[in-house]
C-alpha cells in the first residue's frame, strides 16, 4: 500500500477461527492490489467494540466492510444498523449445522438495514473480497483494469471440455 493511501476495505469476524473462511477475501483483494484492514469484532463478546468500529466507520474512509461470522452470526446485521457503510456478510461455515445457521442469521435483515449476504463458507468469502473490489472499482479506473483482467484470466483457465 502507498503511503498516506487511505484504507478503503475492512474486513472483520467474529473469532479468530472465522479467518480460514475470511482469509479468502484478504487474498483476493492482495491479488487485486487492494489494502485491507483485518479486525476481530464479535458482536457478542466485544459490543463495544462492534460499536466503535462501526461509530468511526464513515469517519476512518472505509467504503466497504466485509464481515464474517458463525452460528449465532449477529455481527453483520448489528455492523448494518451502526454504519451507513455498504456491509456484505459471509456467513461461515459452522459444525453443528453447517453454516445454515450462520446463513439465516445474515440473510433476513429487517427492511431498511441491508447486508449483502454471500454464500456460506469459502466461495462466499472469496466472492466478498471480489465483490468489494466491484464496488471500489466504479471510482478507480486501475482497480478496474486489474479486476477486468482478473476475470478474464479465470474465464480463461475453464477448459471447454471435461478430462476423460
Ligand atoms: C461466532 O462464533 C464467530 O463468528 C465464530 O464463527 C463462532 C465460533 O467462535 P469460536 O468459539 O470459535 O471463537 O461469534
Amino acid at each position: 500500500m502507498a503511503d498516506g493511501e487511505t484504507v478503503r476495505v475492512g474486513i472483520i469476524m467474529g473469532s479468530q477461527s472465522d479467518w480460514p473462511t475470511m482469509r479468502e477475501a484478504a487474498d483476493v483483494l492482495d491479488e487485486l492490489s487492494v489494502p485491507y484492514e483485518t479486525r476481530i469484532v464479535s458482536a457478542h463478546r466485544t459490543p463495544d467494540r462492534l460499536w466503535e468500529y462501526g461509530r468511526t466507520a464513515v469517519d476512518r474512509g472505509l467504503h466497504v466492510i466485509v464481515a464474517g461470522a458463525g452460528g449465532a452470526a449477529h455481527l453483520p446485521g448489528m455492523m448494518a444498523s451502526k454504519t451507513r457503510v455498504p456491509v456484505i456478510g459471509v456467513p461461515v461455515q459452522t459444525k453443528a449445522l453447517s453454516g445454515v445457521d450462520s446463513l439465516y442469521s445474515i440473510v433476513q435483515m429487517p427492511r431498511g438495514f441491508p447486508v449483502a449476504t454471500m454464500a456460506i463458507g469459502a466461495a462466499g468469502a472469496k466472492n466478498a473480497g471480489l465483490m468489494a473490489a466491484g464496488i471500489l472499482a466504479l471510482h478507480d479506473a486501475a482497480l478496474a483494469e486489474r479486476l477486468e483482467a482478473w476475470r478474464a484470466a479465470l474465464a480463461a483457465s475453464i477448459p471447454e471440455s471435461p478430462e476423460a
